[in-house]
């Protein structure tokens, strides 16, 4: 899962994305990976997979993981290229879902690009950007996609009607998600990967002592279908750097049960719509990954390997508290709870899955 991190100059996105970071590595012994000082891919940390590969002997743990792209602050006219924003629009094109990191915390010391602190009037401001942003890419792929169409392709013309509706819309200030994509446009989505068709997580920057994330960016997220969560990024990322141990206890002093990134990594399941399933065997990793809700075994299998999916003959499924309370798959089977399941069986959110394959 990719997530791209927007907002506004010193809206707190680089200390956010640290912190995230941070508490990646630290939530367990898994090498992240930094593959630009930008980019970071942090392990998804899950103590239902600890307690599953504790109990069936596994050898190691693999998280499934969670990437974030940090990019610099869009100002008004980033669209045009004014600041840096714009050359890191491309980048975030290519992810899942977005994070808008907006700055709600009044510490003076701060500066605010524009002077005063207006969460929703900031969120505007970007967002403008990002539909100008989409507009711009939109036009670009119409001149292209005209003259394919000449040519009496269906999948063009398709694509064309499509990209006319889309630059209405955008030029009326409405997100590319209000346009749906016809059927027989095909790919026409993922070729244009257009910002405002992405999901949306708004982060309030919140003051230390405020848990609530300020109404205005609760009612924007709510009538726009996005989430919201309130973290301080400066408390984040202080407790990053403490050690492990030391950071619950503070955490639990100041009643926020749950790290930043945990957080975060949750309202993006929801979010996308997102479920955690299992694999674990004696003596081999135990491993966590992600499946869209309603897919089937069948899906599942695909996401572990090709080959498993190819040769799908049938699944084992197991809920993991189950798992752990028969202690391993022995007594789960003698329990009944272990089930035999076929390729179009929906996964559940913490289902542990074993696919008979033939090879
Ligand atoms: N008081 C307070 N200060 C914060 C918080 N988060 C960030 N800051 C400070 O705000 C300043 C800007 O933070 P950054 O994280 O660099 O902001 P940014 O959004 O990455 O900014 P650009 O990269 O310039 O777009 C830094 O001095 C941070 O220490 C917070 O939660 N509370
Ligand atoms: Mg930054």
């Amino acid at each position: 899962m990719k997530v791209g991190i927007v907002g506004l100059p010193n809206a707190g996105k680089s200390t956010l994305f640290n912190a995230l970071t941070q508490a990646g590595a630290e939530a367990a012994n898994y090498p992240f990976t930094t593959i630009e000082p930008n980019v970071a891919i942090v392990p998804i940390r899950d103590d239902r997979l600890e307690q599953v590969a504790a109990i069936v002997g596994a050898s190691e743990l693999v998280f499934d993981t969670i990437s974030f792209q940090d990019i610099a602050g869009l100002v008004a006219g980033a669209h045009r290229g004014e600041g840096l924003g714009n050359r890191f629009l491309g980048h975030i094109r290519e992810t899942d879902a977005i994070l808008h990191v907006v700055r709600a915390h009044s510490d003076e010391r701060v500066v605010h690009p524009e002077g005063r602190v207006d969460p929703l009037h900031d969120i505007e401001t970007i967002e403008t950007e990002l539909i100008l942003a989409d507009l711009e890419q939109a036009e670009r792929r119409l001149d292209r996609v005209v003259r394919t169409a000449r040519g009496g392709e269906r999948q063009a013309i398709a694509e064309q009607a499509w990209l006319e509706q889309l630059i209405a819309a955008l030029q009326a200030g409405k997100p590319a998600r209000s346009v749906p994509v016809p059927p027989e446009a095909g790919d026409a989505l993922r070729s244009l990967g257009p910002i405002t068709a992405k999901p949306t997580l708004f982060v309030a920057n919140v003051d230390e002592d405020v848990a609530e994330v300020p109404a205005a960016v609760a009612a924007h997220a709510a009538a726009s279908a996005a989430a919201a969560v309130a973290i301080s990024a400066r408390v984040e990322s202080e407790l990053g750097e403490l050690e492990p141990e030391d950071a619950a206890a503070l955490r639990a002093e100041l009643g926020v049960a749950e790290s930043g990134l945990e957080r975060v990594t949750r309202a993006a399941f929801e979010l996308l719509d997102q479920i955690a399933f299992f694999t674990a065997g004696e003596a081999k990793p135990a491993q966590s990954w992600h499946l869209r809700r309603g897919l089937t075994a069948w899906h599942a299998a695909g996401e572990i390997h090709s080959d498993i999916q190819r040769g799908f003959v049938r699944a084992e499924v197991v809920d993991w508290r189950e798992l752990v309370d028969g202690g391993g798959y022995a007594g789960a089977r003698e329990r009944g709870v272990l089930r035999l399941e076929g390729r179009d069986y929906p996964m559940r959110d913490g289902d542990v899955l074993t696919v008979k394959f033939t090879p």
